[in-house]
């Protein structure tokens, strides 16, 4: 692949047209800004000459305290963060511009800023109907403790280092002003620049990995455009001018099995690291699903209840028969009664696959209401 696809006309471009095409073909795609056209922050987010409207976010969210990662200093794969006052930001970001883009502080990039749940009657953005089935958001939203939609502000020159995102879920990013460049990786191509102990680069444009297989897709995102980010992709990005962004990651049906393939996969690598404690601990099992969860923000049994409340409220919603609650409020279902079969199917499919798995067997699974088996009875009773 060498070029992506673009998607230009809101008008002519359906919820179906991008579930086969792009969503469960795990291929990228470039919306134009006429998707984003309607939304309040493309005018009150910038100014006429196409910069952050510094005065209006400041008046807005000038006390609001966010994460800023130092993009000159590598820990690990990716950068020290710290807590600032979006004030103070912005007073960086101003000298930083005007010194001809140095200074001792280093290129400083607010990112993963959970903006949306800080300021939840600001009305800055629309999720496209598109990225609307979003069981991660929405179970994150239903237990009140987290949520994957972000804002990224940053100066010509800040990037984010080589990663695949969270869980290996989608992504869409928006860029509110400015522009971004994208390489992006298909999943597999990862292994090509792997180094001799096995890691995964921090920057893929070292000149050492220049002969890791064949060059990424290369995406310009202009003011307005929304690129979107298949699942296990793995990607590397620069903002080419000062630019704002907001992004969401998102798990549903297409890829809640690539969520779960990773699951295993990273347990497995937990287990292989704590392995010499395997005899001597009684616990053992328990204490690697405790070290899973730290890594990756999710252990085995959360997984279960995650597939649980999702097909609990899509179940409730056929029980109820107003299929069209899920077409108001933040969860829009585009398409309709058929959309919740899919997604049963797809839960149920998943538990199958859970239920088997030694690691899972090997949990006190007990404790769990409903217990798996009978939710699978549910599911199964319900989509017949
Ligand atoms: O915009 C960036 O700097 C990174 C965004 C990203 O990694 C994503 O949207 O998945
Ligand atoms: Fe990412």
């Amino acid at each position: 692949m060498s070029r992506i696809d673009r998607v230009e006309d809101p008008d002519t471009f359906s919820y179906d047209d991008f579930f086969h095409k792009y969503m469960a073909a795990n291929a990228p795609c470039l919306f134009s800004d006429e998707f984003s056209q309607t939304w309040n922050s493309r005018r009150s987010w910038v100014t006429a000459d196409n910069k952050p409207n510094w005065a209006h976010l400041l008046r807005v969210f000038g006390d609001a305290v966010v994460p800023v990662a130092n993009c000159d200093v590598k820990e690990y794969n990716s950068n020290p963060k710290e807590l600032l006052p979006l004030r103070e930001y912005v007073t960086y970001w101003r000298e930083y511009a005007e010194n001809g883009y140095r200074s001792t502080r280093g290129c400083l990039y607010l990112k993963d800023w959970h903006m949306r749940r800080a300021f939840p009657d600001e009305d800055v953005y629309e999720t496209p109907v598109y990225f609307s089935s979003d069981w991660l958001n929405e179970y994150w939203d239903a237990i009140g403790v987290d949520d994957y939609r972000f804002v990224y502000m940053g100066p010509a020159g800040s990037w984010t280092p080589f990663h695949a995102d969270v869980f290996r879920s989608y992504s869409w990013s928006a860029n509110i002003c400015g522009r971004k460049r994208w390489l992006l990786f298909p999943p597999g191509q990862e292994e090509h620049l792997r180094d001799c102990s096995g890691r995964l680069p921090y920057d893929v444009t070292a000149p050492s990995l220049q002969n890791g297989g064949p060059p990424p897709l290369q995406v310009i995102q202009e003011a307005g455009e929304i690129i979107f980010v298949p699942s296990g992709w793995h990607h590397q990005v620069y903002n080419l001018e000062d630019t704002i962004s907001i992004n969401h990651n998102w798990v549903n049906g297409c890829n809640v099995s690539v969520m779960w393939s990773f699951l295993q996969v990273e347990l497995h690598a937990v287990q292989h690291e704590i392995s010499e404690w395997k005899e001597t601990m009684d616990d053992w099992e328990q204490h690697c699903q405790v070290v899973l969860k730290s890594c990756t923000g999710i252990d085995y049994k959360e997984f279960f209840t995650f597939l649980k409340i999702i097909a609990e409220r899509r179940i409730k919603v056929l029980r109820d028969g107003h299929e069209n609650s899920f077409l108001q409020g933040p969860h829009v279902m585009a398409p309709g009664p058929q959309h919740l079969q899919f997604d049963l199917r797809k839960i149920a499919d998943t538990l199958i696959l859970l239920m088997d798995n030694l690691d899972f067997r090997n949990l006190d699974t007990e404790t769990l209401h409903p217990r798996p088996k009978d939710l699978l009875t549910e599911l199964e009773k319900v989509l017949q």
